[in-house]
């Protein structure tokens, strides 16, 4: 086992004292320096003297994006400006952005929880790790290097785009682990096939660290059959840390949150009650000892839920599930209520579908409509009007069986779908509000 993994396996009474007591320490470390967060908790009538178990954090207020919008730049920041090393910011497509100052001492625990990601991958110092995440505000870039230096990799720092160049560093260096969006990986995909690079003849490629975008199982599959390599998940959030929050280990089908810095409920998220292990709701997280903006009950909006029963890898660290969704993501067309993973779900169970897709939602007067162009593969792509019309209709029942509605499909030619360097834009939305 490489080192930087023992904490995986703390026993979990010590890991429940550990995580008790670093609350002791951080809630009124939050109390005193941010004033938000102290009135909030002078409303609810909790001091930070009430949290005496584990159980008595659900006490305390919950916060928000719409928190750290309204008090941009530096309200919730806890530490003085000397000890602040650096700032993310995660902009989201409306209002302002978020910012998320960090001591040296949050960052080495980011840094750890992506190393540790990494190892559980099997990834080691053997390996030399290409950063296409944007590097940047974006916390991907940053974070996934940090990680793989941690755990001794040679890192090659292309951050995204210059898409060619990437695909000729990658077999140069012996390039055996690829980090960036699994949607800028399918471009990459196919720039290498009309380069006439082949991943597994001609390059070195064994992992994927792929993320910051919800992907589902079958586009995992479609990436682990085009290029041979293992695509493992990683997850995270900018108020929380980036990339290395969680990470799933080759044992199960979840996640492993990093528990000993980030603490995960799920919620109700109507009732905002705590929910069970084993019942899904919105994912909710403290972070335990960062300190330059400690996030304490920050609600997600992704949907999750924390497994039940131990992992075989023997990991004590609990597992969430993989997120295919976040609550502000579901669309509601004629009335049902839509994922857009459930739509990518079913475009991936036609094999000729490739995963460039898009959904398209506009409006007259009086109805909603609902087109989903979807590109098709090399292969199926002809000129023969009544094998298309036939993949049309495949197309459409997979979508109508799931979804129940029948949206207008749209065949288009291979490449002819934006691609994204980094987090991919599935849905485009032009109905009146
Ligand atoms: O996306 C951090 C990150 C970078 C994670 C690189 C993984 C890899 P934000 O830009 O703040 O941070 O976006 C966070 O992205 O709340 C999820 O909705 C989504 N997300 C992140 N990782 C995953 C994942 C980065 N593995 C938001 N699966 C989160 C599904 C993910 N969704």
């Amino acid at each position: 086992m490489n080192p930087i993994s023992k904490p995986d396996f703390t026993p979990v009474p010590e890991l429940r004292k550990m995580q008790l007591e670093k609350l002791q320490k951080l809630i009124p470390y939050e109390y005193e320096h941010v004033a938000l967060f102290r009135r909030r908790c002078d409303e609810k009538g909790v001091k930070p003297r009430d949290l005496v178990t584990l159980a008595d954090l659900a006490k305390f207020p919950f916060m928000k994006k719409t928190d750290l919008r309204d008090e941009y730049p530096l309200g919730l920041t806890a530490a003085p400006m000397r000890d602040i090393v650096r700032f993310h910011c995660s902009s989201g497509t409306t209002g302002k952005p978020i910012c998320i100052p960090s001591t040296q001492g949050d960052l080495d625990i980011w840094s750890e929880g992506a190393a540790r990601c990494l190892a559980m991958y099997g990834i080691t110092q053997d390996d030399v790790v290409q950063v296409s995440y944007g590097y940047g505000l974006f916390t991907g870039g940053l974070g996934a290097h940090y990680g793989a230096e941690r755990l001794g990799c040679a890192v090659l720092p292309t951050g995204a785009g210059n898409t060619e160049k990437q695909i000729m560093l990658m077999q140069d260096l012996g390039v055996t682990v690829i980090c960036c969006t699994p949607s800028y990986f399918l471009h990459l995909a196919t720039v290498a096939e009309k380069m006439g690079v082949d991943f597994r003849r001609d390059t070195k490629l064994k992992h994927g660290v792929f993320g910051a975008e919800p992907w589902t199982d079958e586009i995992r599959t479609r990436i682990e059959q085009i290029s041979g390599i293992t695509a493992h998940d990683i997850y995270g959030l900018t108020e929380i840390a980036g990339p290395g929050v969680a990470g799933n280990c080759p044992y199960c089908h979840g996640l492993h949150i990093w528990e000993d810095h980030f603490y995960p409920e799920i919620i109700d998220p109507d009732t905002l009650e705590v929910l069970p292990d084993g019942e899904q709701g919105e994912l909710v997280f403290t972070t335990l000892d960062r300190f330059g903006t400690p996030m304490i009950r920050y609600r997600t909006r992704d949907i999750s839920r924390l497994q039940t029963g131990e992992c075989p890898c023997g990991r004590t660290m609990r597992v969430m599930d993989r997120i295919h969704a976040r609550s502000d993501d579901m669309l509601i067309i004629h009335g049902v209520n839509v994922f857009p993973s459930q739509i990518e779900a079913c475009l991936m169970k036609v094999p000729e579908a490739a995963p460039h897709y898009q959904i398209l939602l506009s409006s007259t007067d009086t109805m909603d409509l609902f087109e989903i162009q979807v590109e098709i593969t090399a292969e199926a792509f002809s000129d023969d009007m009544r094998a298309l019309e036939g993949l049309r209709r495949r197309v459409l029942d997979a979508v109508k069986s799931v979804v129940g509605l029948s949206p207008k499909i749209t065949l288009v030619a291979p490449g002819s779908l934006p691609r994204s360097e980094g987090k991919i834009k599935r849905v485009i939305d032009n109905r009146r509000k």
